[in-house]
């Protein structure tokens, strides 16, 4: 081939590379240039049989057109790939702000549960307390033992204790029938000061038209060396308004017992039956809704902390019960049944994530 033939060559393939219009019409012309059985690459196999003389300049003036024909085609490759990603770009843009497109993802809801579990958390937080967690099967000693119920006390009896089988040292693991062993757990493992919430699942051996074998509770532990009795009632009563989102709430703490705290109080919650609406805040009328006390002292010697140096607070309340109480849901079971029409009614948008700046229930 002469050398006006191979400038002709190189303007063809060059002229077959700027119209390419994808980078698919682009790999047509690489392969018909410089694959195996491509022009150039043809050329390239007749060097062999050429003699030397003739071979070097043949040579060189081939290489001259491949590269010019590889350089033309890397640059048109580009050229071709960003603005494939430019058009990918312009036609998958996403507004942001715009509302949730009707479907699966904007007809989902959060359950109820849930939604509560965020709400009192979210207040919590906001008073300087930590979320703890643990698991759901515990040992007899977290559960009952350290909270000073020791085997035989009678308090277990009041727990409907679901246990597993009895384990090769003689143990039985248990499924927990409250969050306390979260405390004891962070008690164990954390020094004094302490500000602990513990929301999570609960099990008792229970079943009728106000009582499931699971439900939830939160229960929140302060520990420190001058934590008394008037610091609980400051937390409990901050936590309600902030919960039912009123400015004021009447509270009235009735003397109870329970075995991990001493003094125990049950705490009531004023309220207004107005039609078939209950206002939380006013009237005369009390719904229990919480309970606790300070931690006694053989819980607090339990977890190997002095009780001459350290006191502190412990409350529990049930999640399930609160969220009945502050949504208007009259039937407990249909919490756990799956009923899709009624996660519809009751769930919340999924977006709908609880702050106390924006409002709780806003
Ligand atoms: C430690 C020490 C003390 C947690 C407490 C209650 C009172 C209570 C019930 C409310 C409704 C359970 O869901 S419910 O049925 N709980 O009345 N719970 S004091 O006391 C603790 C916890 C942990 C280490």
């Amino acid at each position: 081939m002469s050398a006006p033939e191979l400038d002709s060559l190189q303007s063809e393939l060059l002229e077959a590379i700027s119209r390419a219009a994808d980078l698919g019409a682009l790999e047509e012309v690489r392969i018909a240039a410089l694959g195996k059985k491509g022009r150039v690459s043809e050329l390239m196999q007749l060097l062999g049989a050429m003699p030397p003389e003739e071979r070097r300049d043949f040579g060189q003036a081939v290489n001259t057109v491949k590269t010019a024909v590889a350089d033309a085609l890397e640059a048109k490759r580009l050229e071709l790939a960003s603005a494939a990603t430019a058009a990918k770009l312009a036609h998958e843009r996403a507004d942001v702000t715009l509302p949730v497109r009707e479907g699966p993802i904007a007809e989902g809801r959060i359950h109820p549960v849930s939604q509560v579990t965020d709400e009192i958390t979210e207040i919590f937080a906001d008073m300087g307390f930590s979320i703890a967690e643990g698991p759901d099967i515990e040992t007899d000693f977290n559960n009952f033992t350290a909270l000073n119920m020791p085997p035989e006390h009678p308090a277990r009896q009041d727990h409907d204790t679901f246990y597993f089988a009895e384990g090769p040292d003689g143990t039985r693991a248990l499924l927990r029938t409250h969050t306390s062993p979260v405390q004891i757990r962070t008690m164990l493992k954390q020094k004094p000061p302490l500000r602990i919430i513990a929301p999570g699942r609960v099990y008792r051996c229970d079943s009728d038209q106000t009582h499931t074998p699971m439900f939830h509770q939160v229960e929140g532990l302060v520990i420190d060396e001058e934590t008394h009795l008037g610091h609980l009632k400051w937390v409990l009563q901050e936590f309600c308004k902030a919960f039912f989102e009123v400015p004021e709430v009447k509270m009235r703490f009735r003397a109870s017992h329970f075995p991990f705290t001493e003094p125990s109080m049950e705490v009531d919650i004023g309220y207004a039956k107005i039609g078939d609406e209950i206002k939380i805040g006013e009237g005369d009328q009390w719904l229990e809704i919480l309970g606790c006390g300070m931690v006694h002292p053989n819980v607090l010697r339990a977890v190997n902390l002095d009780p001459a140096k350290y006191q502190g607070f412990a409350f529990g309340l049930g999640i399930d019960r609160i969220a009945m109480l502050k949504y208007g849901m009259p039937d407990l079971r249909a919490f756990f049944s799956g009923d899709l029409r009624w996660l519809k009614h009751y769930g919340f948008a999924p977006l709908a994530i609880p702050t106390l700046a924006a409002g709780l229930s806003a």
